[in-house]
């Protein structure tokens, strides 16, 4: 049975990659940070499942993977595990490149000390692109536009690094914005299908979002899951960019989720912000100053003509039916129970 370990398994994409393994036969390790009140919501199924195994570590503790990769010898090691969130990178940029940049270079240095020829995938980024140019690809410059961005950078480089240094195989995708029902709440997406659901069902609450112009090329997670295992099976490790190839803005989003439910939402500005409003004239949503980043990716467009041809990748969801999933599955945590 082949073993894999995934850094991040609580995750969304970390999760998605653990029942994707574990559907494929592989025997699953997944590496949880102790804290208090740990949140297993997305492998609570897992749980009981005979070929899962939580481990205890921490990506910034370079020991506690050298423990890890010695006792389970995996065959290979997904790297999801980060502090994800580009907003919280500017309130915490130590932390992030902490986490994000140099627990990404651990866990390489962890795999050459322990097991050199073990498989990594690395989590790379769209936030590595500054936006000024688009469709992005493998050869589209980096230039980040975030401590985020730069902490990822770090860990882009360090692969190819450890590639040609030591021979190791660390591939690395390049995911453009990954969403499904499992993203977790403060990620623009499932901010708004929450907050519209919450409002169909009766909850007189106002979606308070930031920047809306900005647009992202949106994939459902499990397609990027299924491109990173293809990837992680190529023969030589390499860098591909996994996106839908479609953008839309937030505007366009936040329009899309009030339309499933029959609301046509009336934008207008005040004080230099936007807000939108039903046709009874009650806000529904509005622009606020605390959601603006200090500096933004305008224009998320990515071309994955690389990862068509070489890795056959055909993702399975449009941009329509991720919505859709994000919605209803929605729908049902909120319904369910009557
Ligand atoms: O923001 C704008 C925000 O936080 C998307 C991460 O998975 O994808 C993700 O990064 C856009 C930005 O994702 C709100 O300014 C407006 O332009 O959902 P997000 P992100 O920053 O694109 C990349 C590929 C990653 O690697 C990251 O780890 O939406 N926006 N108003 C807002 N964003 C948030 N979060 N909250 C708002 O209220």
């Amino acid at each position: 049975m082949k073993k894999a370990v995934i850094l991040g398994v609580t995750g969304q994409i970390g999760s998605h990659f653990a029942d994707f393994l574990l559907d494929k036969g592989l025997e699953v390790y997944g590496v949880v940070r102790r804290v208090s009140s740990p949140n297993y919501k997305n492998i609570e199924p897992l749980l009981d499942n005979p070929n899962f195994y939580i481990e205890e570590g921490d990506i910034t503790d370079l020991s506690s993977l050298i423990e890890i990769f010695t006792s389970v010898k995996p065959d290979y090691i997904i790297n999801q595990a980060a502090q994800s969130h580009v907003g919280t990178s500017f309130k915490e940029p130590l932390h992030t490149i902490t986490t994000t940049g140099l627990g990404a270079i651990n866990i390489f240095e962890a795999a050459r000390i322990c097991c050199p020829h073990t498989r990594i995938y690395h989590a790379s980024t769209s936030e590595l692109f500054s936006g000024l140019e688009y469709p992005q690809n493998e050869n589209t410059k980096l230039e980040p536009k975030s401590p985020y961005g730069i902490a990822k950078l770090l860990a882009h480089e360090g692969a190819r690094i450890y590639n040609e240094s030591y021979g190791m195989f660390i591939c690395t995708g390049i995911c453009f914005n990954m969403e499904g029902p499992r993203r977790g709440i403060e990620f623009v997406t499932q901010k708004i299908v929450d907050a519209v659901v919450r409002q169909v069902c009766g909850e007189d609450i106002v979606l308070e979002l930031g920047n809306m112009e900005a647009k992202r090329d949106w994939q459902h997670a499990k397609d990027a899951v299924e491109a990173q295992w293809l990837m992680l099976n190529q023969d030589t490790p390499q860098t591909y960019v996994i996106a839908s190839g479609e953008t839309h803005s937030i505007f366009e989003f936040v329009n899309i989720v009030y339309a499933h439910f029959g609301i046509d939402v009336i934008w207008m500005e005040k004080n230099g912000y936007p807000v939108g409003y039903d046709t009874d004239g009650k806000v529904l949503v509005k622009s606020v100053d605390k959601y603006y980043r200090a500096n933004e990716v305008n224009v998320l467009l990515g071309d994955a003509t690389k990862a068509r041809k070489e890795l056959n990748w055909r993702p399975k969801y449009n941009f329509e039916m991720l919505v859709n999933d994000m919605i209803e599955s929605k729908l049902i945590e909120y319904t369910k129970g009557g």
